[in-house]
């Protein structure tokens, strides 16, 4: 395996700085790369739409002066993304970094693209006083959360560029002792911003053993500070190699690495990246020596994808929730309720319900009211009739009484109408 690693920077590579959509100030490197990365493997972690439209992944590092972290860059990608030491006169110095500075190359390994930046940042505790050095650097990963939410917030959303940090490496003294006071500051204020990934420096300078120790002290502390580090998740139904490829990366955090850019010959003649000492070659691709091939292996082979999620899910998310809160932007959390469909059926049969009932009662109320009406006109034409029958019955009465009288005289010889007839006689005797 470390036979696929060795074989150190490609020689002749063209080098052409250019601006980058994504940032102006950053430098585009465009590489053929001469030795397997990793990441041609991708394609296995995400579905193939995002293959053709490539990846995008942003890696920083973060650590005291001095400790390798530009030259870790340059060692990381089997690229140097720096422009190569050569081109430096032989009596400078490596330059020590002064500013954030982002380099970007576009990377291509198997037709697999990646847009790959680095952001490298000056090294901290040079100052008297270095008690405010992590502010530019949360702010710059802060910032590049906002230019990804303005972009967000934009009409058109189809070309987003992400700038955000997915992994950010920090480097550890190699003192052989504990966490510094100043690593847990910083690390307190990155957690909750990036991925960290604890690494140990120069770890040439450590025997095996005294790696062994560092490390547990270093998880203790961390643990101890309740600092979170980024823990590669672990899936149900995976299969035995990916399981064990998984706790073996595991294993190996805080990666102890050793930095190199520059070539060494081997006590067997062969040319490794590493650094020469006069007891042997360390080299850097080799398993047993340190634990910089591990370290790439989860950045690019198996966790790129998980450092992206976790990033755009829970660090972005959170950030987002917090920037918005401050802005006084209130969620209404009502309106994501879940849905539990048996309640919903409930509630709504309910309401069915109701309706019915309401139905129901108007339904009956315009029946007695049609009833009322009905009974009020009935018990009128009743009252009507009665008087009718009344009336008849007193003029039948009257004219019974009137026949009885008639009846009578008639009976007695009594002249029907005496007054009348007599007139009449009276007139006729006269
Ligand atoms: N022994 C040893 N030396 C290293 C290693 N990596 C880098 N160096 C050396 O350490 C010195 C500083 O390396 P840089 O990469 O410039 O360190 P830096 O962290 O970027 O420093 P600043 O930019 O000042 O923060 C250089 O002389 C490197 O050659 C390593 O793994 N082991
Ligand atoms: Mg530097």
């Amino acid at each position: 395996m470390a036979d696929l690693y060795s074989n150190g920077y490609p020689n002749g590579t063209s080098t052409t700085h250019s601006l980058a959509q994504s940032n102006a100030t950053m430098p585009v490197i465009r590489k053929k790369l001469a030795g397997y990365v990793g990441f041609a493997n991708l394609p296995n972690q995400v579905h193939r739409k995002s293959v053709r439209k490539g990846f995008q992944f942003t890696a920083m590092v973060v650590g005291e002066s001095g400790l390798g972290k530009s030259t870790l860059i340059n060692t990381l990608f089997n690229t140097p993304l720096y422009p190569p030491k050569d081109s430096l006169p032989p009596s400078a110095e490596r330059p020590k970094t002064v500013a954030i500075e982002s380099i970007g190359a576009d990377i291509e390994e198997n037709g697999v693209r990646l847009h790959l930046t680095v952001v490298d940042t000056p090294g901290f505790g040079d100052f008297v006083n270095n008690d405010e050095s992590w502010r530019p650097i949360v702010e710059n990963i802060e910032s590049r959360f906002d230019s990804y939410l303005e972009q967000e917030n934009r009409v058109n959303r189809q070309k987003i560029v992400d700038n955000r940090v997915h992994a950010c490496l920090y480097f550890i003294q190699p003192t052989g002792h504990s966490l510094k006071q100043i690593d847990i500051e910083f690390m307190r204020r990155l957690h909750t911003r990036v991925n960290l990934i604890p690494i140990i420096a120069k770890a040439d300078t450590l025997t095996d053993e005294e790696v062994r120790d560092f490390k547990a002290r270093i998880l203790a502390d961390i643990a101890y500070h309740k600092i979170h580090i980024f823990q590669a998740p672990t899936y149900e139904n995976e299969d035995e190699e990916t399981l064990a490829e998984a706790a073996e990366i595991a294993s190996k955090i805080p990666f102890a690495v050793v930095g190199s850019d520059s070539l060494v010959e081997t006590a067997d003649g062969r040319e490794v990246r590493g650094r020469a000492y006069p007891w042997g070659v360390v080299e850097v691709d080799n398993e047993d020596h340190c634990d910089f091939v591990k370290l790439r292996q989860m950045l690019v082979r198996t966790y790129m994808e998980e450092l992206r999620e976790y990033t755009n899910d829970v660090l972005y998310e959170n950030w987002r929730t917090e920037k918005l809160l401050s802005m006084g932007v209130a969620q209404d959390s009502s309106v994501f309720r879940e849905i539990n469909p048996s309640a919903k059926i409930q509630e709504e049969r309910i309401m069915h319900e109701a309706k019915l009932a309401k139905m129901e009662a108007e339904m009956k109320m315009v029946f007695q009211q049609k009833v009322q009406e009905k009974e009020s006109k009935l018990k009128q034409s009743e009252e009507e009739l009665y008087s009718r029958h009344k009336e008849m019955k007193d003029a039948l009465e009257k004219q019974r009484g009137d026949l009885e009288e008639k009846k009578r005289r008639i009976e007695s010889g009594r002249p029907l109408t005496p007054e009348k007839n007599a007139t009449k006689n009276r007139r006729f005797l006269r």
